[in-house]
């Protein structure tokens, strides 16, 4: 059998990636053709992705990876939620909206005086968080309802870049499930919620699944860049998706964390588990490849780190991530803790002053050093995961013997060891390109050169190297969660 060369975008909150997996049967390669930041541009106020720049990415990748001996299909992943609006003609109507710009900033209190949270959680099973699409359209609805009424589509990041490619306009169901207006049980848009808020039906694609494919990559684009026509899947076109079919877990029965910006922690269901307790709890039932069910929770991830480091940075210290991870190391342990999803973490700024005040404010040590800085978010993060994890073996009912975790944050070898301690379970790391490889599998699936997500763990597993930690110094992790979850309550 001849290779098949698929070539993956995969859009993270800070970087992008163009990769060209190879796969020859058994096994699947990557060669990294082209990387680049992705720098969100704050202007008069509001916080833009620069689209068009992104766009501009993903041309360059392309005529690199024809250059490295080409490929036979693409497909593109990003962060969730977010959209662009369209008029009539294709045009976008104004620049995406970063979801940690401040327009959605106490809007879930308005959007429950229109509906109620718990008729919102029953008819998408999302969880409640600000930066949900349906919070950004009623944001829209209320303050700029002119912008709205001349829209004629709505496309998802990942979509729009495959309308851009291709001239295709549907929504890919894994990442439509991440807008909160998408009704896990039915598959389809959750329309009762709709008039009420003010959003508009007729913006909104139809639904297909990840493996469809698209079209062709369109004449124009390929003249300009000199490539071949070829098709265009939509994979799990939410990142998180992606990643999580390269968990590379031999049963069905396990939890993961795919661990970058965000840390999304959860476990695969067939159904959604829509109830009281998850309500309780805010867990998300997002859809997965195969329409499965992803039960999970955000939890802030390395954006406390990454943020932290571009304050030093600001401040003129230039700190590797291998530093701060040394730095940490060598302080105190359990000295001070942070909720790391406390609310004014999440928008961009002074994190290190952010957590002194929030150590300041429930009356704990403050840390002062960056060393003390990083081990209070090290094992605050750590410690959510086990709160998590807790919480995830409560609500499924069963206990897990071990915890995944995949993605770029699994290079950071201190948090994956506390992750261990701390849920006091085996942690298995791996892969770290776990959404490009999500991206490429799912491609491979849609072409018949895999036969389904069991047959594409398998290879995954076999593809790509895996670390694993034991849990060390359990008793004193046992005694520090329990500081940490009052600490938390303050
Ligand atoms: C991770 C992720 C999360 C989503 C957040 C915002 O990159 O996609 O799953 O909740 O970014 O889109």
């Amino acid at each position: 059998m001849a290779n098949k060369r698929v070539l993956a975008f995969d859009f993270g909150a800070s970087s992008g990636r163009a990769i060209l997996g190879t796969f020859d049967g058994k096994t699947i390669s990557l060669q990294e053709i082209h990387r680049f930041s992705n720098d969100p541009v704050s202007l008069n106020g509001t916080l833009y992705w620069d689209i068009l720049r992104l766009y501009h990415e993903i041309k360059q990748g392309l005529i690199k990876a024809k250059l490295a001996g080409g490929f036979d299909c693409v497909g593109i992943d990003t962060w969730g939620v977010d959209f662009g609006l369209f008029d009539e003609e294709g045009r976008l109507l104004e620049n995406p909206i970063h979801y940690r710009d401040a327009r959605t900033e106490g809007i879930m209190e308005e959007l429950f005086k229109v509906i109620p949270k718990e008729e919102i959680y029953e008819n998408t099973g999302i969880q409640f968080i600000a930066l949900n699409t349906i919070n950004q359209l009623f944001s829209l609805s209320k303050n700029r309802p002119e912008l709205l009424k001349r829209a004629h589509k709505l496309l998802l990041v990942p979509d729009m870049m495959v309308y851009f490619l291709t001239g295709a306009e549907h929504s890919e169901y894994t990442m439509a499930s991440t807008t909160q207006l998408m009704n896990p049980n039915t598959g389809d848009w959750a329309y009762s919620l709709f008039d009420r808020l003010g959003i508009p039906k007729d913006i909104f694609c139809d639904i297909v699944d990840a493996g469809t494919c698209a079209g062709n990559l369109k004449d124009d684009l390929c003249k300009e860049l000199g490539i071949p026509s070829v098709p265009v899947y939509y994979v799990a076109g939410h990142d998180t998706g992606s990643a999580v079919v390269s968990v590379p877990a031999e049963g069905d029965d396990f939890v993961y964390i795919s661990s970058g910006t965000w840390s999304l922690m959860g476990t695969e269901c067939e159904k959604p588990v829509i109830n009281e307790k998850s309500l309780q709890n805010n867990f998300t039932n997002e859809g997965g490849y195969g329409r499965n069910v992803r039960l999970l929770k955000n939890i802030m991830g390395l954006w406390l780190i990454q943020e932290s480091r571009r304050q030093w940075q600001r401040e003129g210290f230039e700190v590797s991530f291998a530093d701060l991870e040394r730095e940490a190391l060598a302080c105190k342990p359990f000295q001070c803790f942070v909720d790391p999803d406390y609310e004014a973490f999440n928008t961009p700024g002074d994190m290190p002053g952010k957590i002194r005040d929030y150590c300041r404010m429930t009356g704990q040590y403050v840390p002062e050093s960056r060393g003390e800085v990083m081990r209070c978010i090290y094992e605050s993060l750590a410690l959510k995961y086990r709160m998590t994890f807790k919480a995830l073996e409560d609500l499924t009912g069963h206990p897990y013997p071990c915890l995944h975790i995949v993605g770029g944050g699994t290079k950071d070898g201190l948090l994956s060891q506390f992750a261990s301690n701390a849920c006091g379970v085996e942690v298995i790391t791996g892969p770290i390109e776990a959404t490009a490889i999500g991206n490429i599998s799912v491609q491979l699936m849609a072409m018949g050169e895999i036969a389904n997500l069991k047959e594409a763990r398998k290879i995954i597993a076999s593809s790509f190297e895996q670390k694993k930690y034991q849990p060390k110094d359990v008793d004193a992790w046992n005694e520090a969660a329990k500081r940490f979850a009052e600490i938390i309550k303050r």
